[in-house]
């Protein structure tokens, strides 16, 4: 399947996006960290998980949903939201705890909901399963033509919530996805010590369901088998697991001191990063030239500024408002 220009050049964009967003969030976040790391300072308290170096798996499958689509990520969803389109003024401001954030700042950074684009993520792990398949099944009984997609981490695949999820999206052949994105760690454990069989694309058949392997977090590939995938689904065909090779460029969170890392894992990650990959090959193909993709890369980064910004101006909730949304009884507390 050939990739259409535009396509290839919003992926590109938004790759470089999230980047950007991340080292502005990462440069937040280490303010009033150091010189003893405490997680509890700065202006964004408490554990960051970055997504650098996983953006590919973002932008090679959103770049088949529309809005209406249902996604779900989880503990380190930036790339994943940034791709579906989740507002970023109100994103930025719900990860610094602002009033004018996506949940008026009461869900940080793992707790990004924006029902406009029908996303969703969650900190605890495989629990973006059941909401995905619930919404495939709504759409199913809808008669709406559309899908739903669950990103897990390869750690996530042993949870009970995964496996019941799997098995009702096979067994009713719904519009579902489940990404997995493979970055060989759950925090400091390896995949190999966590799960029997090395991949999951094959572990599937056991549900019925394909299973598509991409190697080298490769986004053209991932786009490829994505777009399949999306269409098998509104077909009605059923639901696909698609597990991607990719590699977190951060540690799990910020301060991970990542000594479970074999000796010069981290620097060949950095030889392989996929965003100036992707950029040297727009333009050996001649899709943009250096110009245009410096000011995509512009705009891009205006966009995150702006967002920062509106977060930063933006109050911070009441201390009476924290229980205003969490229980119907709330007010009685
Ligand atoms: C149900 C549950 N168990 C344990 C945790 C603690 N925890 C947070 S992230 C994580 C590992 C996740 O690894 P993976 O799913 O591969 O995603 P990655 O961090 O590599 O992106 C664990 C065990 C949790 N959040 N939820």
């Amino acid at each position: 399947m050939q990739t259409r220009n535009d396509t290839l050049l919003w992926m590109y964009e938004h790759m470089a996006l999230s980047r950007y967003y991340e080292e502005r969030i990462k440069a937040a976040y280490m303010i009033g960290k150091t010189p003893l790391f405490n997680m509890a300072n700065g202006p964004l308290p408490g554990e960051m998980h970055l997504s650098n170096g996983q953006e590919p798996c973002a932008v090679g499958v959103c770049a088949h949903l529309g809005p209406e689509d249902f996604v779900s990520a989880g503990h380190r969803p930036h790339h994943v939201a940034i791709a579906k389109g989740v507002d970023l003024p109100a994103m930025t401001a719900e990860i610094f705890g602002r009033s004018t954030g996506l949940s008026g700042g009461q869900g940080g950074h793992m707790h990004l909901f924006d029902p406009a684009v029908n996303f969703t993520c969650s900190g605890i792990i495989a629990q973006g399963m059941g909401p995905a398949v619930g919404a495939a099944l709504a759409f199913r009984m809808r008669g709406e033509p559309h899908v739903a997609v669950a990103y897990v981490g390869e750690a996530a695949v042993n949870q009970g919530a995964w496996h019941e999820a799997m098995n009702l999206a096979a067994v009713w052949k719904l519009p579902f996805i489940c990404i997995v994105e493979d970055n060989g760690w759950g925090v400091s454990v390896s995949k190999a010590a966590s799960t029997a069989v090395p991949r999951n694309d094959v572990r599937v058949a056991g549900y019925g369901m394909p299973g598509v392997h991409i190697a080298d977090n490769d986004t053209l590939a991932i786009h490829a088998a994505a777009g399949e995938a999306v269409a098998r689904a509104r077909a009605g065909e059923g639901p696909t697991l698609i597990e991607i090779e990719t590699f977190r460029l951060e540690g799990h969170f910020m301060g991970d001191v990542e000594t479970y890392r074999p000796e010069g894992e981290k620097e060949g990650l950095f030889a392989r990063d996929e965003i100036p990959r992707f950029r040297a090959m727009l333009i050996e193909r001649g899709i943009a030239d250096e110009a245009t993709i410096s000011s995509i890369e512009q705009g891009g980064r205006a966009r995150v500024d702006d967002a920062f910004d509106h977060a930063l101006a933006s109050p911070e909730p009441m201390a009476g408002e924290a229980f205003a949304t969490v229980f119907a009884e709330s007010e009685e507390l």
